[in-house]
């Protein structure tokens, strides 16, 4: 198969090299449309993809974007004549208003746990994570040799009919560590030091109240129990908002605790401990950097 890769992350990197190593066409985009760099993955291998050659479609597109570049990037794809035709599979963390019509029919969803970190030219697959595979629209079959070949190529990856749910659940444990790992500056594992059973109950008591709205059910002390569970599994990461926030680079916090508050106001909920730690996390944000002079 032909797989066609966006996204410049330690996420795409990863795929696109387990999936050449199984013998796949993989080809890369970039954003620049510079050819992609060659790197080193786990110290051993080194990757070289091709380019995107827009004379060869794809038979399947992956990317792995934050959520603000999507729609940008869906507008960008428009021009293809297989935009419409091939599996387009999405991996970004939180969620976007109104997916439903912003998304195109032929939208997969990929959620993972898998653990990649770039630094220079190294890409290091960190922690052996599980993947799940689901489409937008619920009635879609699952194309088999699609998962097939990603099981192969970055085991385990399983088929959910229902996908929206176990995003739903990832969403859920992003707004229960991400924004405190901002709040305190610290490691996934510091948070353990710092008084977040508190927060991070009311922000599951708001997560669930709205999830029942929309007919999902929820336990919130399971959500807070799913949520130190991961806290201790990835204890030495950096989570990905704090990344963003060293790097003085957008967070993706409008998609995951500000779309819970924006949720909830449509339905005449409240949900203030969400609202505090988006503009907590907005304020750093936005906070001028200090010069090096
Ligand atoms: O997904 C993550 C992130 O950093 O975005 C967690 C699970 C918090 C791991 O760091």
């Amino acid at each position: 198969m032909r797989w066609l890769v966006y996204g410049e992350g330690a996420l795409s990197g990863l795929i696109a090299a387990k999936l050449q190593q199984q013998h796949q066409h993989v080809m890369v985009a970039t954003r620049s449309g510079t050819p992609p760099q060659a790197f080193i993955l786990n110290q051993e291998s080194t990757i070289e993809l091709d380019a995107f050659d827009p004379a060869q479609a794809p038979d399947v597109v992956i990317a792995a974007l934050k959520a603000y570049d999507i729609e940008a990037w869906l507008e960008q794809v428009q021009e293809h004549s297989w935009y419409r035709h091939i599996p387009l599979i999405l991996s970004y963390n939180g969620m976007l208003v109104a997916e439903e019509s912003v998304l195109p029919a032929n939208s997969f969803h990929w959620v993972t746990t898998q653990g990649a970190f770039r630094h220079g030219a190294q890409l290091n697959h960190a922690g052996q994570g599980e993947s799940w595979l689901g489409a937008q629209q619920r009635d879609r079959a699952c194309p088999a040799e699609m998962l097939a070949t990603l099981n192969r190529s970055l085991p385990p990856f399983e088929w959910l009919p229902n996908i929206q749910l176990k995003r739903w659940q990832k969403l859920a444990i992003n707004c229960l560590i991400n924004p405190l790992t901002v709040l305190y500056n610290c490691n996934n594992g510091e948070l353990l030091n710092h008084p977040i059973a508190e927060p991070q109950q009311q922000l599951a008591n708001e997560f669930v109240a709205l999830a029942k709205q929309l007919g999902m059910q929820w336990s919130a002390a399971e959500l807070v129990a799913d949520a130190q569970r991961v806290i201790q599994a990835t204890a030495n990461n950096r989570s990905s908002m704090l990344s963003d926030i060293i790097r003085h680079r957008r967070t993706e916090i409008d998609y995951l605790n500000g779309f819970v508050v924006q949720q909830c106001e449509q339905l005449g909920l409240s949900a203030p401990t969400h609202r505090w730690l988006w503009e907590h996390v907005k304020a750093v944000e936005n906070r001028p950097q200090l010069s090096s002079s």
